[in-house]
This record gives structure tokens, sequence and C-alpha cells, in this order.
């Protein structure tokens, strides 16, 4: 029988054979681990459950919240604020960053998340996820933090993951060697490794967008949405299939399985905003994931992980996936 390697033994070996990750850095995923678990059992639930619907709450995004976003936030809050592996953490459910308790040990770790990725497909049954981001403390910031602490760029993360929860609960986990991927086994109640090194293609026959922007989108999207409709008679020379399931950790999934490409993109509907997507919580995470397994990730114009925030729950244009094809799109940009 082989061997089922859990998290947390693969956690140890980073740890242990290669020098990778802390100890508090281990603990902090092995918790994050712990809540997805938890979170993924609310989100099975449904309404058996009583937590399908809105809370008649918005966010700072001005968004109406669901019953499980806020489920999700308090859990990962809960399950993190104690360990003493984190200074704060920072959500897309708050305005603000959320400091570990006084009465907790500090930690040098830096949690951002959005804990319920997709909501608006929570209703109608379909994947959503929990999407997260680990920053250091800078050296020499002192006892205290601060916003300022979590301004910075993809770049500097430790970790960055996501945990989908569909027909499995996986979570899909890097610490910068790569991209492994984590099934929960009910059975044992752990998460099981299903696959380490995931590779996305650098070339694809598939894109995903909200064609209903179309109208909206910048000259050098509109002309590469338009050349992959145009199939094998047009410019690619190949026909293209199109998804969009609206929940981006499942089509980053998608993407991560058996590659892709995935557009936000500025619009002029709001001409200031620079997209829809999150930088700091969804944006930096799903694009060092994506780059770790051999894929790109760019604003259109820059690598998303080079962008420097100046803003907690900045927006940024996203394109990502299959190396070829994102930076097919970006020459587009580069070239106007
Ligand atoms: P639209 C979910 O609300 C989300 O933030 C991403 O998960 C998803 O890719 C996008 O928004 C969907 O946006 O405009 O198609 O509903």
């Amino acid at each position: 029988m082989s061997t089922k390697i859990s998290l947390s033994r693969y956690l140890v070996e980073q740890q242990r054979v290669d020098g990778l990750i802390p100890a508090q850095l281990r603990l902090l995923l092995e918790v994050v681990a712990r809540a997805c678990k938890s979170i993924s059992h609310a989100v099975n639930k449904g309404a058996l459950g009583g937590v399908l619907g809105s809370a008649e709450t918005e966010n700072v995004q001005g968004e109406v919240q669901k019953k499980l976003d806020i489920i999700a936030n308090e859990v990962l809050i809960e399950a993190n604020e104690w360990g003493g592996h984190l200074a704060a953490m920072a959500s897309e459910e708050m305005d603000g960053i959320y400091m570990v308790p006084n009465r907790y040990p500090q930690g040098e770790y830096l949690l951002l998340f959005d804990p319920l990725d997709g909501s608006s497909n929570i209703d109608v049954n379909v994947s959503i996820g929990t999407i997260f981001s680990v920053l250091k403390k800078s050296e020499g910031s002192g006892h205290g933090v601060s916003e300022q602490d979590f301004l910075q760029a993809g770049n500097r993360q430790v970790a960055a993951g996501y945990c989908i929860y569909g027909p499995q609960t996986t979570l899909v986990l890097t610490v910068g060697d790569g991209v492994a991927m984590f099934t929960l086994d009910r059975e044992q109640g752990s998460f099981v490794l299903v696959q380490e090194h995931v590779r996305v293609p650098a070339d694809t026959k598939e894109f995903a967008i909200n064609m209903s922007n179309m109208r909206h989108w910048a000259p050098p999207v509109r002309r590469y949405v338009d050349e992959c409709l145009a199939g094998k008679d047009g410019p690619r020379g190949k026909d293209f299939n199109m998804r969009w399931i609206a929940s981006m950790v499942a089509d980053v999934h998608r993407i991560l399985t058996r590659g892709g490409i995935f557009m936000y993109p500025w619009d002029q509907r709001e001409p200031n905003k620079p997209g829809k997507l999150r930088l700091m919580y969804e944006a930096n995470p799903m694009g060092w994931l994506v780059e770790q397994a051999g894929g790109a990730a760019t604003n259109g114009k820059q690598r998303i992980l080079d962008i420097q925030p100046t803003q907690l729950h900045e927006r940024v244009s996203v394109i990502l996936g299959s190396k070829n094809e994102v930076e097919r799109v970006t020459g587009y940009h580069t070239q106007t």
C-alpha cells in the first residue's frame, strides 16, 4: 500500500529536509489548514446548517456579505489569533488590520486572506474557496504592527495558497519550492498529498473571462479574445474553449490542473479602478502559485508580484495562467 503523506508530514519534511520553512511558519500553515477544514464543514452543510443567504451587511468593498463570508472570516481569526505565530491579520471582510490581542504572544508573520472567495456562488452550490497569503514583518519594524507592515510586494510572500470547497476539498500551497496539492480525507480528517511539483502547460486552448464585459475592455484584451474566438480560421490557427466559473479559486484550480488563461482586466466602466480583484489577498497569492507552477501573472503591463501596494484593499487587473498566453496578452498591452 502506498504511504499517504499528510500535510503535517509534508510540512515537517519541508522544514527538516529543505530548511525551507521555520517551525513558526509550519505551525501557521497547519492552523490555516485546520481552519479551512472547519470552513469546508460549514460550506458542505449548506441550507442544513442555516448558513446560506445574505448577512444583510456590507464589507469594505461595499459588497453585500453572505453569512458564510462572515463565518469563514471568524473561523480564520479565531484559529490563528492565539498561536503566537502572527503579529496581525488582514481580510477582505475587515476594513482595517486585526492585531493579535495583547493576551496572546505576538509572532513575526502577517496573514492575509479572502475568507470565502466566489461567495456569489454559495447559494447555487458552485465551488468556492479560501485564499491566503503570508508575509513577514519587516526587520526592525519594532514590536508594534500597522497597516504599513502589510504593504509589501507579492514577491515578498513566504507562503501562499487556497483551499477549494468543491466535489473535493483541496488545499493548494507553495512555500517557494513549487506547488503541492492536498485533498481532505474526511475519514481521517487530514489533508493528504495528491500532487506536488504542479506544472501549468505553457500553451493552452482555454481562456477564462467574463464575456458580458466585452464592450468595456481595453483594445489589447479585446484583440486577444477576438483572436481566440476566430478559432482555427483566424490568426491563432486553432479553436479555443471558454470557461468562466465566477469563482477565482475554481478557475485558477482548473488552470493549475490543465492550463489556461484567466483574465479580469481593467475596463472603462470605472476608469480609475485598476480592476475588480484585490492585489494583496487574491492576485498576489494566486500569482505566486501560478508562477511557482511555471506560469505567469501580470496586470497587463508588469508582473503582479512586483507591484508595490499603497493600500491594503487596492485592486488590480489580473492576467494569469499559461506562460505563452499571458506573455501574448501582455505584449498586446505594451505594443499600444
Ligand atoms: P464577476 C468573486 O466575487 C470574484 O471576486 C472572483 O472570485 C471571480 O473571479 C470574480 O469576482 C467574478 O466576477 O464580475 O464575473 O461576477
